[in-house]
């Protein structure tokens, strides 16, 4: 069972057990907001006996499935868990209790738990218990796992990341390219780590504007779309069994049949990135993608709002080995210098992947 053992003598450190906790946590990518992703290994004797992690919001949390899969082996053995242990009663126990009756001698932890009813309290409930605690063993892996359910916990509001292609002499473009973002299924990955994604109506009629998944237990997001009006000729979208709402800012014509095929349709008068926000936040979504294909006049509004306010944390851009003669029309209302920090670059098929962090 090469899951549970790598078959190797070698002797492994805390952050080897840390980083098979953090892809446990990311089994269930997608499925847990608000709640965290959270994974937990058992080690005894150099060996796992245990492995766990938090599959969805309402659930026991990775800790309670670590310990039932370790049963009694549990006891003296050592937990790494990517997020500290809760010490509340939530919809589910406090874990620290759980981790106290099962007998667990030591406790590692990947990151601090920004949830202020939590923050250091599970680890304090633990050392009180007379467990050894050691936390921040791959801090920064767990932080930038949790990165989005971190910004929502503090400052309440999603965690919003800005995604565009453009050409190398800087115009927007509309498509997803095979040979760039689209390449070895990059943008289908990409969605999936976002409780919801934000585009155009504009794309509505373009076949296969959103890339379907055919992997069964494979987050779907919240489609978000945005719509000045919709095109009389609209076609019903084939949404995947996503879920899909579309915000207009005009009553359109043929809402019920668009309403039947169960697609939720909000009008909202003028577009607010605030009031599209608040459609996405009553679901629990933590995080969002702002995916800035298709028509610009659709977007400057909310693009407008949304760097006034410093709504934004991320930005994922492509720069595609292409020239587009046309002029789009620019986005031409950002006139404050937009520093990024973290800023990473690779290249993906014939593009080059950019990501940074609005300061
Ligand atoms: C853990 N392990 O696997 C998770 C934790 O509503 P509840 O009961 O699920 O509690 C949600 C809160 O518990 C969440 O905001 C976060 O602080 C913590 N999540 N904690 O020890 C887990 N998912
Ligand atoms: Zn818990």
């Amino acid at each position: 069972n090469c899951v549970r053992c790598c078959g190797s003598e070698e002797v492994h450190d805390d952050a080897y057990y840390m980083r098979r906790s953090v892809e446990l946590a990311r089994k269930a990518l997608g499925f847990t907001s608000p709640n965290p992703m959270v994974g937990c290994v058992i080690v005894k004797d150099g060996k796992i006996v245990g492995e766990g992690f938090h599959p969805k919001a309402g659930q026991p949390h990775a800790e309670v499935f670590a310990l039932r899969d370790a049963g009694d082996l549990a006891e003296n053995a050592t937990a790494y868990v990517t997020l500290e242990p809760c010490n509340h009663y939530g919809r589910t126990p406090p874990c620290t209790e759980a981790l106290i009756k099962a007998k667990i001698k030591k406790v590692v932890v990947g990151m601090v738990d920004p949830n202020p009813i939590v923050a250091s309290k599970g680890v304090q409930r633990l050392q009180d218990a007379g467990i050894d605690v050691t936390v921040c063993v791959e801090e920064e892996l767990c932080k930038k796992m949790l990165e989005a359910y971190t910004h929502k916990m503090l400052t309440g509001n999603p965690f919003i990341t800005l995604r565009y292609s453009i050409s190398i002499n800087g115009q927007v473009l509309d498509k997803l390219d095979e040979k760039g973002i689209n390449a070895g299924g990059y943008y289908s990955k990409l969605l999936q780590e976002y409780d919801a994604v934000i585009y155009s109506s504009v794309l509505l009629n373009q076949k296969c504007h959103m890339p379907e998944s055919k992997e069964h237990g494979v987050n779907q997001p919240l489609q978000v779309v945005l719509a000045k009006s919709l095109p009389p000729s609209l076609q019903i979208p084939d949404h995947n069994g996503s879920k899909m709402v579309i915000v207009t800012e005009n009553e359109i014509a043929g809402v019920q049949d668009i309403s039947q095929n169960g697609i939720e349709v909000v009008v909202s008068g003028h577009q607010r990135l605030t009031t599209i926000l608040e459609h996405c936040k009553c679901q629990g979504n933590c995080s969002v993608l702002l995916d800035l294909r298709g028509n610009s006049a659709d977007f400057e509004d909310i693009l407008r709002e949304g760097f006034e306010n410093n709504l934004f944390q991320k930005v994922v851009f492509e720069v595609q080995p292409i020239y587009v003669g046309r002029q789009e029309k620019a986005w031409n209302f950002v006139e404050k210098s937009l520093p990024l920090k973290n800023m990473t670059s690779r290249v993906l098929g014939e593009s080059v992947l950019i990501e940074g962090y609005f300061c």
